[in-house]
């Protein structure tokens, strides 16, 4: 095979040129950071794990109406993915008190929201993702309100649908962080997509039943073995045999090439809804 280009090397994740034009592949490292990098290691099996369960849930919410990048699997730590410009702008929602909002605003971990909150974060691992509302997303150019707009109400039913799918499970969905992006059609209208990843580096997941976290704040805060979670996580999905694939700190390589594909069949046939970006229409006026 010839030799492909990285377009990017990220924490978690490496981008290569995908295929065809307007597509990436996403290869899934085994490197966890924390705290913008500052704590870092390679764990093995996570890649393999948070690839197979970002497909999964990726498809999930395609069948009910998110417009998600995933295309489909190549093999245990790669996907093939639609190429977006991605929006700067990291949308998280929580449904229950833990990590930033805790030291932020004095609140008791575990709290349960009333309705969930939605936070943004400027993307920017230079500033180390600083918190910021509309005034600074609109004024700096980041996204303008029907992005935004397309973005929360996306955010919205993501948390609703993972909600119900997690609970099915055992797991609660203490809060998630989401990425989209921007995708241009034929006609250069315009097409917000989720994108990055949904796994439990960017979710946080409690056992229903004894509280243990299951995500990735094991590594954050070394609560215990990461790949453990991360591999019962898979494995309540289904998306694993019941025996695991990761031992001892080894991947079985013979297993994990056995895992089945997933791909997003319903992507190839969306019709996509593009955000208004013309002036808004004033009904009184005929
Ligand atoms: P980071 O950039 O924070 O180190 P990763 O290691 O996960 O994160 O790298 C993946 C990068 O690819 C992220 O910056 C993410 O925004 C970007 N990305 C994810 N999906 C797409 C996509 N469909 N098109 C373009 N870029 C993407
Ligand atoms: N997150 C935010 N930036 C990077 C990630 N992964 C995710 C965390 C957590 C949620 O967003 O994994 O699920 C909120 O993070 P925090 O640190 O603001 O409490
Ligand atoms: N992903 C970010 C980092 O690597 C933040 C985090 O997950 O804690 O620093």
């Amino acid at each position: 095979m010839a030799r492909r280009k990285a377009l990017y090397e990220g924490k978690a994740k490496t981008i290569f040129e995908g295929p065809e034009p307007g597509t990436l592949i996403q290869y899934f490292k085994d490197d966890a950071t924390a705290f913008n990098a500052e704590k870092h290691d390679v764990i093995a099996g996570k890649g393999v794990l948070n690839n197979r369960i970002s497909a999964h849930i990726m498809t999930k919410l395609e069948a009910i109406g998110v417009p998600t990048h995933f295309m489909r699997s190549l093999n245990m730590r790669e996907q093939l993915v639609r190429q977006v410009d991605i929006i700067p702008i990291e949308l998280v929602v929580r449904n229950v008190a833990a990590g930033s909002i805790c030291k932020r605003l004095g609140v008791k971990e575990g709290t349960v929201f009333p309705y969930p909150i939605v936070e943004y974060y400027y993307k920017k691992d230079e500033l180390g993702d600083p918190m910021v509302n509309e005034n600074h997303i609109f004024n700096f150019g980041w996204a303008d309100p029907f992005e935004l707009e397309e973005m929360v109400a996306q955010s919205f039913r993501v948390n609703d649908y993972l909600n119900g799918l997690f609970e099915g499970i055992g797991l609660r969905l203490v809060d998630f962080k989401l990425e989209f992006g921007r995708l241009w059609g034929d006609f250069d209208e315009l097409y917000i997509i989720l994108a990055d990843e949904i796994s439990p580096d960017n979710c946080r997941l409690w056992d229903v039943k004894t509280n243990e976290k299951m995500d990735k704040d094991r590594f954050r805060h070394d609560l215990g073995d990461l790949v453990e979670g991360y591999q019962e996580i898979a494995k309540r999905l289904g998306l694993i045999p019941k025996d695991g694939i990761i031992h001892g700190g080894n991947i079985d390589e013979k297993a994990a090439c056995e895992l089945g594909e997933i791909e997003n069949e319903l992507a190839k046939e969306r019709r996509l809804r593009s955000v208004n970006k013309g002036k808004p229409k004033n009904p009184r006026k005929a």
